[in-house]
């Protein structure tokens, strides 16, 4: 048995502090295989170098694992940056002076451009993708004094849904989250065949759907409630509605062991109809947040979403008619905008009844996807640009200023349609500074009938 100390970095509380879901499952894998562990999450440590120290010290690990799951706010419209790894540096630095023990980083971030992380953190090991099974042979391995390669790729061989390890919550960050969000995050399955152009998901996740067994994560949602008091979750799968259907079997299982937990996640605004939503509502769906990503057919061509705006429409439409509020996602400013298209988009977001919309300007160009190879060829970055800062895409059809002006002047017409990104941060932090927890968007949509009430923070615990 070796001892391993974990620590998340992530401090992002844009749109609101998510539990560190990451560095759970690893956790799970790692006591599973008979190992000691700490789960140190800096953000709810009060983000005190101090406590780390004193927790590193105490602890004497082994193996020091770190969790990396954000690079930056992805938001080209901020006033300032987000730039995550600079304080995770700073971490790794802390950790370097105060134990001799060798650090293995993974993570979300990390596996979008690991290279360039690892040297830039100048760490010693890295796991690429999926970590729970690698970091246990890789801890196995430096413990016994064996050489391990720098990088490993969890990638190459992408586990089984047996093989994939169930998060270990921990009371006290359960509370700081359930307090903080009102939510915690559980995974029901991994991949997306999609193949959005700006788009890294199937890079980390793998480029098919490979979802767990229903019974086994209903099992889990249930210990979560039973074991830790959990009753609102956030399914974090890239896209929760697969064209196979068994987010459909997942939902039945869920309203048939009726544990009155609600739930909400990404979707993709395609081929949900009513009785999909009726089935997801008996299961405790109150919300869906949904990558419409585009406002014209132009656009989302351009983005090779393989939907059009008629499939967006029709799932709004049926949202409305099954009263379950719906956010949708865009990013103005892609490949193929022009300001034809923009005005169209406009035109359309106004088609968008009932519903809330959020708007980006420009996409975060990421490396691995096709619109970093666009975005070379259009000569909107170069080819030896750094990714680790960002760099978004903008069309070179339009004046990145005008298009944002437009969207202003639109978006500020309705409280239900939020730009720029930071202006609905705003009105989230003057809520929660209220005590209201959850999404908060989805307060913002109101039926007639059927209302829902915000939660407080202290309901929520
Ligand atoms: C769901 C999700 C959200 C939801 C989260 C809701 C919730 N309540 O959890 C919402 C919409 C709120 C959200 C917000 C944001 N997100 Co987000 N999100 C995701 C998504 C789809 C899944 C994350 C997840 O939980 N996965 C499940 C867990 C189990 O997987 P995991 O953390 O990756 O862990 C595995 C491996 O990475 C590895 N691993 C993890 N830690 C470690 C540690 C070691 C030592 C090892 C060896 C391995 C390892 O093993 C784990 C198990 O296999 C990812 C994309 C994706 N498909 O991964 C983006 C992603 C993480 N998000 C991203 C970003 C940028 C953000 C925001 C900053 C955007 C914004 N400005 O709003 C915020 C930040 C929120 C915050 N407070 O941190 C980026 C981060 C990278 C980047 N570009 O910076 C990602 C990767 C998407 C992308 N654009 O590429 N997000
Ligand atoms: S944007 Fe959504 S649907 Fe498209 S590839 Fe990414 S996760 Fe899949």
């Amino acid at each position: 048995m070796s001892k391993v100390f974990l620590l998340s970095t992530n401090v992002t509380t844009e749109p609101y502090p998510v539990y560190p879901l990451g560095m759970a499952v690893i956790a799970g894998a790692l006591v599973e295989a008979g190992h000691q562990i700490v789960q140190f999450d800096f953000l709810a440590e009060g983000q005190s170098t101090q406590a780390l120290v004193e927790a590193l010290r105490n602890f004497a690990p082994d193996v020091v694992c770190l969790s990396l799951r954000n690079i930056d706010n992805v938001d080209s419209f901020a006033q300032e940056t987000a730039w995550y790894l600079a304080q995770a540096k700073e971490l790794a630095e802390i950790l370097r002076r105060n134990t001799p023990a060798p650090i293995v980083v993974g993570g979300s971030a990390f596996t979008v451009m690991p290279q360039a992380i690892l040297d830039y953190l100048g760490l010693d090991y890295g796991i690429v993708g999926e970590g729970e099974r690698l970091v246990c042979g890789i801890v196995e391995s430096l413990v016994a004094g064996h050489e391990v390669p720098r990088l490993s790729d969890g990638q190459l061989r992408p586990l089984s849904a047996e093989q994939m390890g169930a998060p270990l919550y921990e009371q006290r960050l359960v509370d700081f989250y359930q307090a903080e969000s009102g939510q915690i995050n559980i995974q029901t399955k991994r991949g997306c065949p999609h193949q959005c152009v700006y788009c890294t998901y199937p890079g980390l996740e793998g480029n098919q759907f490979r979802p767990q067994d229903p019974s086994a994560v209903v099992d889990e949602i249930a210990r979560a409630q039973r074991d830790f008091g959990i009753d609102s979750f956030f399914f974090t799968d890239s896209v929760f509605n697969d064209a196979q259907g068994h987010y459909l079997q997942f939902a039945e299982e869920l309203a048939r062991r009726d544990l009155g937990i609600r739930w909400t996640g990404f979707f993709r605004p395609q081929g949900i109809g009513r009785e999909e939503l009726r089935l997801m509502k008996s299961s405790g769906l109150y919300a869906l947040e949904l990558g419409t990503d585009a406002a014209s057919d132009t656009t989302l061509n351009g983005l090779r979403k393989g939907f059009s705006f008629a499939d967006v429409l029709a799932v709004n439409a049926a949202c409305v008619a099954e009263e379950i509020p719906a956010a949708h996602y865009l990013m103005f400013g892609g490949p193929d905008e022009s300001y034809a298209s923009v005005r169209e988009g406009l035109q359309n977001v106004e088609r968008i009844a009932n519903n809330v919309v959020f708007a980006f300007s420009g996409i975060r160009i990421l490396p691995g996807t096709e619109l970093h190879g666009r975005a070379i060829r259009e000569q909107v970055i170069e080819a030896e640009r750094e990714l680790l800062m960002p760099a978004y895409y903008f069309s070179p059809q339009i004046e990145v200023e005008k298009m944002n002006d437009l969207i202003l002047e639109t978006f500020k017409q309705r409280r239900e349609w939020i730009f720029p990104p930071s202006e609905g941060q705003k009105r989230l932090t003057v809520m929660r500074r209220f005590g209201f927890r959850g999404l908060l968007w989805d307060t913002l949509v109101s039926y007639k009938k059927g209302r829902r009430t915000l939660k407080k923070a202290q309901d929520a615990n």
